[in-house]
């Protein structure tokens, strides 16, 4: 998002799929419901030896791949994760490999490089954890995260994630719709939106101890309440079927799969029910660049480049894997009418 050049910082995906066995698996939303797991072609990147290894894994579910750490969660979280259910929200495209999704990330707390995250948050402190619930609701109070999420069970679900700056990944996560969250809460009929915000630690986030900064901290994004409750927005504790790495935003963050990616806020500190439209964190830092909406649209450009295409990750050099954007990244049908009369090229 910021002004960046492609340098050497940049995880090149040829580096990272080879480290790790990953499986790959399609999956189909039938109209009717149930999906079926259509053991299938392989999309497959990298060398013949990734090959070999994504075979002989493919039909291992994600859940149950032993291959992934679980960094610093607690026992509870663990389990309450592995134990999550299916869902109906999947999608044709291949799923993105862990290591990629683990390994290439915008987390500006722990610096701008798409490596950084990684290095940097491994030892973020998830546990203890709370969240702060304040504004226009009945219910407001701090919250320890094993309050808010014992009356919920966890299911999975497969999102396209499709960033501003035009890559993308299909990451499975683990969690709970956030209307189910929010609900618990009360919100009361002044609440037109809800607010959430990123933990503020310079200590433990060299990001936000930075002098050259361009973003203000915490970071903060928001929803409109329409938005919020609607049923494909998410609130992730987890992602291949364990709990959240440190630098994908745990031990708690928003996936809203329509919306480029900036609006998925990670390691969410306070939610705060508002009247007013939130002074979020990229419309404070560039707002003819970044609106509020963040709606995923190929016709409506960046200023500085188009968004026309993405870049499927992981990709090589060799193989750019461009695709076309499509509209609400896809989930069209299920968001189209939130914004129907709205001037999407002015509301971007
Ligand atoms: N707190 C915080 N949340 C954040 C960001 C950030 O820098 N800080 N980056 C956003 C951006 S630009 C993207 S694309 C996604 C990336 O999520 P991922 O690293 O899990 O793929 O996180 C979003 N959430
Ligand atoms: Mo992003």
């Amino acid at each position: 998002m910021l002004i960046r050049t492609k340098n050497r910082s940049d995880v090149r995906s040829s580096e990272i799929t080879s480290e790790t066995v990953y499986q790959d698996r399609r999956r189909f939303l039938k109209k009717g419901g149930q999906f079926a797991l259509a053991g299938l072609g392989l999309t497959l990147v990298g060398c013949s030896d990734d090959l070999t290894q994504t075979i002989a894994a493919k039909n291992t579910p994600a859940s149950t791949d032993v291959n992934i750490p679980q960094f610093n969660a607690p026992q509870w979280l663990q389990q309450k994760v592995a134990a999550h259910t299916k869902s109906q929200f999947l999608t044709e495209d291949a799923l993105t490999p862990y290591p990629t999704v683990a390994g290439y990330n915008n987390f500006y707390e722990f610096g701008y490089g798409k490596q950084d995250p990684a290095e940097h948050a491994k030892d973020l402190i998830t546990d203890p954890w709370s969240v702060i619930v304040e504004g226009a609701v009945e219910k407001p109070g701090t919250y320890t995260l094993e309050d808010i999420l014992k009356p919920h069970d966890l299911e999975e679900r497969i999102y396209r994630l499709r960033c501003v700056e035009a890559w993308s990944m299909v990451v499975p996560w683990v969690g709970y719709s956030l209307a189910n969250m929010l609900k618990r809460f009360q919100p009361t009929s002044k609440a037109k939106y809800v607010e959430f915000h990123t933990l503020y630690d310079p200590e433990q986030m060299p990001g936000q101890r930075s002098r050259l900064s361009s973003i203000e901290y915490p970071y903060v994004e928001g929803l409109r309440i329409d938005e919020a409750i609607n049923p494909l927005t998410f609130m992730a504790v987890g992602l291949y079927g364990k709990t959240l790495p440190p630098q994908n935003g745990a031990p708690l963050r928003l996936v809203v799969p329509w919306k480029y990616g900036f609006k998925s806020i990670k390691s969410i500190v306070r939610i705060r029910f508002t009247e007013t439209i939130p002074r979020t964190t990229w419309v404070k830092s560039g707002p003819s660049e970044y609106g509020f909406f963040a709606n995923v649209n190929p016709n409506v450009d960046h200023p500085r480049w188009s968004q026309a295409m993405e870049r499927r990750l992981p990709d090589t050099l060799w193989e750019p894997n461009r695709i076309e954007t499509r509209m609400f990244n896809g989930y069209e049908e299920e968001v189209a009418h939130l914004y129907s009369g709205m001037d999407l090229s002015k509301y971007y």
